[in-house]
């Protein structure tokens, strides 16, 4: 009886504090990994979620592989959230000097106001300029609430990969004539290799750049014939 009753208190004691324990608020990214060709853009959100509770004030700062991703002060723009207040807000965005830094401020200009609940306080437009991964990363963290006071949340980051076609062996960014003229040259005139591997050039997909490729290539720009067996590289 004495262990049942003590069993009953412990799932209790469970149940009002699951909701307290995962109630920890998080700034979020957007989607938090995104896949994407290069010299094109892609937006990020930048919410928070509904366990965000009387949020005057915010100021983070997002880490990224500046050789793969950049962006600019007119690509960030205000969320909605914040102005849901009804009342002016504030709205800062600047850069490290060496632009792999971005710093996003927000507050609602009135004394103690605050919003509670989820919602964006910011759109992020990121172009790519090279192929590779960079991480989004929130290295800092800092948010207010109407008394001044320090709000505790957590952060989502997120992922970007920034692809190469697969057939576009001299990385440029679209698969053309050149492309097999750099295969040819590469097979049978000694030329430099695929950039950035013989990978990219295995349009049939048998794991092996060869002269086969070559004519698969061919077929595909000047025949009609199936595109490279992937996409992204
Ligand atoms: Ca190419
Ligand atoms: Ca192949």
């Amino acid at each position: 009886m004495k262990n049942r009753v003590l069993t009953s208190l412990i799932l209790l004691l469970v149940v009002v504090c699951a909701p307290v324990l995962s109630a920890s608020p998080a700034f979020y990214l957007i989607p938090d990994s995104t896949v994407v060709f290069r010299d094109s853009l892609f937006d990020v959100l930048m919410p928070v979620d509904a366990a965000s509770v009387n949020l005057k004030a915010f100021s983070v700062e997002i880490s990224f592989d500046r050789n793969v991703i950049r962006t600019d002060s007119l690509s960030v723009t205000e969320g909605y959230l914040l102005p849901t207040s009804s009342l002016p807000t504030f709205f800062w965005v600047g850069f490290s000097p060496d632009s792999s830094k971005l710093f996003i401020d927000g507050a609602i200009l009135g004394d103690g106001f605050t919003v509670s609940g989820s919602g964006t306080l910011a759109n992020i437009r990121f172009y790519t300029i090279g192929f590779g991964e960079s991480n989004l990363e929130f290295t800092s963290i800092r948010a207010r609430n109407g008394d001044n006071e320090p709000l505790i949340y957590d952060a989502v980051d997120g992922w970007v990969k920034v692809c190469q076609f697969v057939g576009d062996v001299n990385a440029d960014n679209r698969i053309t004539i050149s492309d097999v003229v750099y295969m040819i040259n590469w097979i049978f005139g000694g030329g430099p290799e695929p950039i950035p591997d013989q990978f990219v050039g295995d349009v049939n997909c048998d794991m092996t750049a060869n002269v086969s490729d070559v004519v698969y290539l061919i077929n595909y720009i000047f025949a009609g014939g199936p595109a490279p067996c992937g996409p992204c590289y």
